[in-house]
């Protein structure tokens, strides 16, 4: 189960300032359906949870997660609230300064409320994905959220991608408790480095840990480098560390990537490989998703990737 926005995407046709772009190409964006998009892929049973616009955009974003095979089934349609959109530079590796501007403010996702989303149906597959961005849309959207992190006996593995987005919080001290408080809720939790130390003033895997001890899991990517996990010893106060270096890639565009690395490591959660393959299994797919200009990449052949996996230490990074 992913639960969270998505908005129809605008990508400008060539490069440059979104001041100077003359024309736009459609796509779709969203942290939590890129997962669900990407799990399905991958040959999961997956269920994206939203609310959407009654209107032509809401039918586009609709039509396109469920063609990557994705249940689009709880997915409402307000007649009174837009779909969101926002528009993005084409690249951002560094050549033109990254733009992202949303139109989401009062859109049907902002909407969502412990009121219109059901516990039961959040609650009801083996994995509820979900990240920081819900939190910032709206303050039913922050309840929903610290209901959906509540600890619970029979809740489902609770995965919570940090994602950062500082234009949609009010003010940072917010954005760094709201975010810590729902951190803290999950079992497993994904943080780049950049972000834990921009919004939580937290620098490097170990004061994340530090500040984190509650996940079962807590995974601290660390960009170009690779990723480092923390995974909680059963019966000990001990934690295993884990670190797997990334394959070095040429970027197109960072997009989506951390959404591609949370459903890889999602993949390999759900087939019971190691830590260390789970870390793989998510580099390869930010991997693929780094190459294109887009958030999604194209389906990556399962015993490629399970092979790449698979591979001993000195063969890999
Ligand atoms: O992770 C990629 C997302 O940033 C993109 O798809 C849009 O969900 C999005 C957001 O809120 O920034």
């Amino acid at each position: 189960m992913c639960l969270g926005e998505s908005m129809v995407a605008f990508l400008p046709s060539r490069p440059g300032r979104l001041a100077d772009v003359p024309s736009f190409t459609r796509g779709i964006g969203g942290a939590e359906s890129n997962v669900a998009c990407a799990l399905a892929a991958a040959g999961h049973r997956v269920r994206w949870i939203s609310r959407v616009g009654a209107d032509g955009f809401g039918d586009h974003l609709v039509a396109s997660v469920a063609a990557y095979g994705v249940d689009v089934s709880r997915v409402r349609r307000d007649p009174r609230r837009p779909t969101g959109v926002y528009f993005r530079t084409a690249a951002d590796r560094g050549d033109v300064a990254h733009e992202v501007v949303y139109h989401r403010a009062g859109s049907a996702a902002s909407a969502m409320s412990v009121r219109n989303v059901p516990y039961e149906e959040a609650a009801a597959g083996r994995v509820l994905h979900l990240s920081g961005i819900t939190a910032a849309l709206s303050p039913d959207c922050r309840a929903l959220m610290a209901a959906l992190t509540a600890r619970r006996p029979d809740r489902p593995l609770v995965s919570f991608d940090l994602n950062h987005r500082p234009s949609l919080w009010p003010r940072p001290e917010t954005a760094r408790r709201v975010l810590l408080e729902l951190a803290r809720g999950a079992d497993l939790v994904f943080a780049g480095e950049d972000e834990a130390a921009r919004a939580l003033g937290l620098h490097g895997p170990a004061a994340v840990r530090v500040a984190l001890p509650e996940p079962d899991v807590l995974v601290v990517k660390e960009g170009a480098k690779g990723a480092t996990l923390f995974a909680r010893v059963p019966g000990s106060a001990r934690d295993v560390r884990v670190f797997v270096p990334a394959p070095r890639v040429d970027v197109v565009s960072y997009a989506g990537a951390g959404d591609a690395f949370a459903a890889g490591f999602l993949d390999a959660t759900l087939r019971g490989l190691p830590f260390a393959a789970r870390l793989r299994y998510g580099h390869l797919a930010a991997a693929a998703v780094l190459t294109v200009p887009g958030d999604l990449a194209p389906v990556p052949d399962p015993a490629r990737v399970a092979r790449l996996a698979a591979l001993g230490d000195a063969d890999w990074g």
